[in-house]
């Protein structure tokens, strides 16, 4: 601690709270130099020469001469590698019990003394030293993982350990989480421990909220996704390969992972990345489907500061003729910070507010903190004390951090009883009209005027009744609070879907909701980190998020506020929202073409809802995200892979944002396929890069030839919106709709095109065959009729 991390931290959250994070930075600090062993002599270990071998269920058990290693194809293909005993189970990722072993996979003797278990959808490969090879049923090499190396303390207790693997040399990596520099992650390194930057961040800054061990794969020879199960602070080092290096010869990609514990367990998913995708919501559970009013347009600002101004902010959008879904309400209604309070000054009657917002078709969300202000007499902290529900420090002392509050103690998640304890305080904010929660600070932060802003390392978590320290817990805190949170409100509000998102979390975190982006910074580069973010995570499995349109701090000008609104409104969450001391963020506030523009993609997004619940349900049922990088459809064009600027919405659109100030033109990379301008009608051909109009009144997007799109019609009604089919080619769509916000099931119907006579033919898909009969009015754009 020196002058310069006071005055950094005066200046990031005032005097009184700088001076309370430097003494809590030095709490921190001692309580970890009491709780933590010192790291003494550690002893190098590789897994040696092979020794044996015998069959398991799904596949085998080798053994090294200093290790041993599980090979298990699961039903369904999913491989699991576990060293030393370690099992697919405890595991903070998966939904249920493991998949069962795939009883049709053997394990034979390979060449070179080596092992192989040989399955129908993969080949896993074991070298007698270790090596681990996952290979398509055609024998193409995804990756290579090089045996481990740990080291491990000689007096006993947890072990670092490094894995380097080898990939394609044309692969690409996505993946590991949140991160402001993807999607595609370049050469780098990586950390695994969920932070909150500070401040704002932008696509420079590494790690943030979420992070999590999983990384999906691109190349040629196949897709993959590798997930090391591991909770532990950890780094990887990625480093992309080349190919034809150095005398025609391709240089593998690497990536090399190096963690602070836990076990060397992997599981590795393998085919096309829908069923990547599919293998990985069936591991770590369907995503949950947001109730449909979350689909909608929704505005936030930390510092609306009163009942009267949300008024005055809803009545804006209502003036204006703009829809508005939803508003949500930050730290400042709260009665001194403390969470599950409301300062009755400012918002003398929540429930009456929520009443006639709702009255006006928008909900109220409420943020809540983790951290609970350490006062006698807060009910909240009284409660959580004879609940037993704080974390403590390795002498039974509560851990203390500093947040808004000041003083506070923090629920420890990875205790059953106190998710419990914690979910039933969500009545509190159900009494006071809420209808859906924004989870914040839950990396968990407690801030801190030098090292990391979080708890004591020492501190102690049940871990589900296992006991361990916060190395292994703090990268599932949010996903535990998430867990706690989630159920609380299926038990207090049965018939309801909740609406829960969180910032922070880890593998599995789409069970209990979605995301968004966190404080990022406005300005440009902050745009691209606003779909890095959104299509990293859905490949990691969490589909619905979205960033603060028009960034988090400052004021951003009426053209980027206008560019990420429209990039915005294609996203899952749409969502304004901006800092206490940051500019205005409503659409009226940026002049009026702004005005004109912002509110030509609320009216189309209102149009596009059946389409965004069509996408919610599908992710459910196929762990599908919404938003999908251009190269979904598989190997072919290679440059799609590398196209970062555009994504895919559904099977359907490919939208294309603008990311630079004054474009009103943009190069869009079709993947293969006939692609209609969505504006214009104007057919175009992929593969290939075309230009198109960017107005500021729009940002370009296409509909691909022969799909069905589920639209809301003028009446309110659903109707398909039908894109005209190449000649000779089918098309079609899926639509489901949403059986309200419970629980029930909702239909899926499946459509599909085709061109007849050159005209286009739709027909609905039944058990039966097929009917002209489709239940909805049908519109064909795309040139034809
Ligand atoms: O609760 C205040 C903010 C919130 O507006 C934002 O969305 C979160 O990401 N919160 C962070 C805490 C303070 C940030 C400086």
């Amino acid at each position: 601690m020196d002058g310069n991390d006071l005055v950094r931290s005066v200046k990031a959250v005032g005097t009184v709270r700088g001076l309370r994070a430097v003494r809590s930075a030095l709490r921190r600090r001692r309580t970890d130099a009491r709780g933590l062993p010192a790291r003494g002599p550690e002893r190098a270990r590789v897994p040696g020469q092979v020794r044996a071998a015998e069959p398991r269920p799904g596949g085998g058990l080798v053994r090294f001469a200093r290790a041993e290693l599980e090979v298990r194809v699961t039903v369904g293909g999913a491989v699991f590698l576990g060293w030393d005993g370690a099992g697919p189970e405890p595991s903070y990722a998966l939904a249920g019990p493991a998949p069962e072993p795939d009883a049709r996979a053997v394990l034979e003797p390979d060449t070179d003394d080596g092992w192989r278990v040989v399955s129908e959808r993969v080949t896993v490969a074991v070298s007698r030293h270790g090596a681990v090879e996952v290979r398509t049923p055609g024998g193409v090499v995804l990756r290579r993982e090089l045996p481990p190396r740990w080291w491990e303390p000689v007096e006993g207790g947890p072990g670092r350990w490094a894995l380097r693997s080898e990939l394609a040399a044309d692969a690409r990596v996505f993946g590991l989480g949140g991160r402001a520099a993807g999607p595609r992650l370049r050469d780098g390194v990586y950390r695994l421990w969920n932070t909150d930057p500070g401040g704002a961040f932008a696509p420079g800054d590494d790690p943030l909220y979420i992070t999590m061990p999983v990384q999906l794969v691109v190349a040629d020879g196949g897709t993959h996704l590798a997930f090391y199960d591991n909770t532990w602070d950890g780094r990887v080092r990625l480093r992309e390969g080349v190919e034809g290096a150095g005398s025609g010869h391709d240089r593998p990609g690497h990536s090399e992972l190096r963690m602070e514990g836990g076990p060397v367990r992997c599981w590795v998913v393998t085919g096309t990345p829908a069923r990547v995708l599919r293998g990985w919501a069936a591991l770590t559970g369907a995503p949950a489907v947001p109730p449909s009013w979350a689909l909608g347009p929704q505005h936030a600002r930390w510092g609306f500061g009163s009942e009267s101004e949300v008024r005055r902010v809803v009545a804006g959008y209502r003036e204006h003729g703009l829809p508005l879904s939803a508003l949500h309400l930050d730290i400042d209604h709260y009665d001194a910070h403390q969470v599950f309070t409301v300062d009755r000054e400012s918002f003398p009657d929540l429930p009456r507010l929520a009443k006639d917002l709702a009255e006006d078709g928008v909900r109220l969300v409420s943020i809540v903190d983790p951290a609970v202000k350490a006062r006698r007499g807060n009910a909240v902290y009284e409660g959580g004390l004879a609940a037993g529900a704080f974390v403590r420090d390795a002498r039974g002392e509560e851990v203390r951090g500093v947040v808004w509050p000041g003083e506070c103690v923090y629920p420890d998640f990875t205790d059953a009883g106190a998710r419990e304890w914690w979910g039933g305080l969500y009545q509190e904010r159900l009494d006071q009209g809420f209808a859906g929660v924004w989870h914040d600070m839950n990396e968990p932060v407690s801030f801190a005027a030098f090292g990391d802003p979080t708890l004591p390392r020492s501190a102690r978590h049940a871990l589900e009744g296992r006991g361990g320290d916060h190395r292994e817990a703090h990268n599932v805190y949010g996903l535990a609070m998430a867990r706690a949170g989630y159920e609380g409100l299926r038990r207090l509000r049965p018939d309801d879907r909740p609406f829960l998102f969180s910032r922070s979390g880890w593998a599995g975190m789409q069970r209990y909701g979605g995301t968004w982006s966190g404080d990022v910074a406005t300005g440009w580069p902050g745009l691209r980190a606003s779909l890095a973010l959104v299509l990293g995570l859905g490949l990691c499995g969490v589909p619905y998020s979205g960033p603060d349109v028009g960034g988090f701090t400052g004021s951003p000008s009426p053209e980027l506020y206008l560019r990420w609104f429209q990039l915005a409104s294609r996203l899952p969450f749409f969502r304004t929202h901006s800092a206490l001391r940051a500019g205005r963020r409503e659409p009226w506030e940026f002049g009026p073409d702004v005005l004109e523009h912002a509110r030509g993609a609320l009216v189309e997004r209102e149009r596009l809802r059946p389409y965004f619940m069509t996408l919610a349900q599908l992710a459910r049922l196929t762990g599908a995200p919404y938003v999908r990088p251009v190269w979904w459809g598989g190997p072919g064009d290679r440059a799609l892979r590398d196209c970062e600027d555009a994504f895919l919405l559904g099977d359907a659109l490919l939208v294309a944002p603008v990311f630079e100030p004054g474009a009103v033109r943009r190069a869009v990379r079709l993947p293969r396929g006939r692609w209609y301008d969505a504006a214009t009608g104007e057919p175009h051909e992929g593969p290939g890069q075309v230009v198109l109009d960017a107005p500021l009144s729009r940002i370009p997007v296409l509909a691909r030839a022969g799909s069905v799109i589920p639209v809301r019609g003028e009446r309110g009604e659903v109707e398909l919106e039908v894109w005209a089919p190449v000649a000779g080619r089918t098309g079609g769509g899926i639509v489901v709709r949403d059986a309200g916000d419970g629980w029930g099931t909702p239909k899926v119907e499946r459509f599909t095109t085709r061109l007849a006579r050159g005209r286009v033919v739709v027909e609905r898909v039944t058990a039966e065959g097929t009917t002209r009969e489709l239940g909805y009015p049908v519109r064909v754009r795309g040139g034809v009729q």
